[in-house]
């Protein structure tokens, strides 16, 4: 009986399971801008959209072979060869627009799942620009550094040079710039 159960909950967990916002470069020109998003092995990959509420809603494509530790998706705003293999550890997708959909002086970033449009991740930075922050999150009072990203590491965002497809390792908290 008690295996049964736990079973029940490993499956509702992982259906549960989508991906998060791990890097928002948003201080660059529109070649430069990227949001990188984490997919575990069992995340949801065919069915979520990103947007920054501000007529830029874009479906994923489905990220395919992600390995059992996990890959990177690199949404990139301008044009480009989509790489959706992720076994290698990263992805990459263009959204060939001409413009980065992150504002510079602040802007939202959602992560939604299905037509229901429910958010699954979300984060802001400098304040954002005035869209609403969604139920169980919180508006950070995050920014990037010059030439810096804003990253998620061990849970903290904290503004660090672009890793995209990729985590930053510190080799020191010294080196964290934090603002
Ligand atoms: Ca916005
Ligand atoms: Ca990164």
């Amino acid at each position: 009986m008690r295996l049964h159960y736990l079973a029940a909950l490993f499956m509702t967990l992982n259906a549960a399971a989508a991906p998060k916002i791990t890097e928002v470069h948003y201080r660059g020109s529109p070649e430069d801008d990227f949001i990188e998003l984490f997919y575990e092995k069992e995340d949801a990959a065919d069915d979520i959209f990103i947007t920054t509420q501000d007529n830029d809603t874009y479906k994923l494509p489905p990220v395919k072979n992600t390995p059992q530790d996990g890959a990177y998706l690199v949404i990139r705003f301008t044009e480009g060869d989509d790489d959706l293999d992720a076994s290698d550890g990263s992805a990459l997708v263009y959204l060939n627009r001409k413009t980065s959909i992150l504002s510079e002086s602040g802007d939202e970033v959602y992560v939604i799942e299905g037509d229901d449009g429910k958010v699954v991740d979300f984060v802001s930075y400098n304040g954002g620009n005035g869209d609403l922050v969604p139920e169980g999150f919180a508006a950070e009072e995050i920014k990037a550094g010059v030439g810096e990203s804003l990253q998620l590491v061990d849970e903290k965002w904290l503004s660090a040079p672009p890793t995209p497809g990729s985590n930053y390792k510190p080799a020191s908290i010294y080196q964290w710039s934090l603002y």
